[in-house]
């Protein structure tokens, strides 16, 4: 199948927005020519109600595809904690409860690690294109990485300023953002999701 001229992005989150439109361009871009539309502000917030990464990633990618009539990309993405049970996982946004801030859900992943050992984690992505009632593609990206005793970095968001990947002597929040978007999850889904169509 060929790669739709337009995908309107199913996420109201303007950081990872502006993460995916900027792997696109710079990563993808002499391969993928799409036109990436932003997701329509009149659009109602949508309810994550499911148990996994994929299942609200279809949840999102599918209403904002009926809701617009063009093919619709979702990313659902969190940060899974060895020492925690994989938590916070699929429920990352929400931890410190329905309406926390990334400050808060940040501090209490802090809190419920504490001085744990085991600092192993890692970030991860399940992008969703949805095409029509038919056509969905499906891509997953995972970084492993560590949680760092407390915040460092004032770049990216979320979880960015806890989480040092493998390798690396900084967290996502000291990287700049290209730096990030080089190695993240998010960079791995979206190669892998569009490499389908090259
Ligand atoms: P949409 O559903 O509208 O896309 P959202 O922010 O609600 O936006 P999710 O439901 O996928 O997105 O929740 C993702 C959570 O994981 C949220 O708390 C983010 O801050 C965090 N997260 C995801 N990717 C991240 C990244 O690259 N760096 C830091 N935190 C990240």
């Amino acid at each position: 199948m060929r790669l739709p001229d337009k995908i309107v992005l199913a996420t109201a989150n303007r950081h990872k927005a502006e993460e995916i439109n900027h792997i696109l361009k710079t990563i993808l871009g002499s391969a993928v020519k799409t036109q990436l539309l932003p997701r329509p502000d009149y659009l109602p917030e949508i309810p994550e109600t499911g148990d996994t990464f994929l299942d609200n990633a279809r949840i999102k990618a599918s209403t904002i595809a009926k809701a617009t009539g063009l093919p619709a990309l979702a990313d659902d993405s969190g940060i899974s904690v060895d020492a925690l049970g994989g938590q916070p996982g699929v429920r990352s946004s929400s931890y410190a409860g329905e309406h926390a801030s990334d400050a808060d859900n940040l501090q209490k992943l802090l809190v419920e690690l504490g001085d744990h050992p085991n600092r192993g984690a890692k970030f991860v992505t399940v992008m969703v294109l949805h095409v029509d009632s038919e056509t969905e593609f499906i891509a997953k990206g995972e970084i492993k990485g560590e949680i760092v005793k407390s915040p460092l970095g004032n770049n990216g968001f979320g979880y960015d300023p806890v989480f040092r990947p493998e390798g690396f002597q900084m967290t996502f929040a000291e990287m700049e953002s290209f730096q990030k978007d080089e190695i993240s999850h998010r960079k791995l889904a979206l190669v892998s999701l569009f490499k389908q169509f090259l």
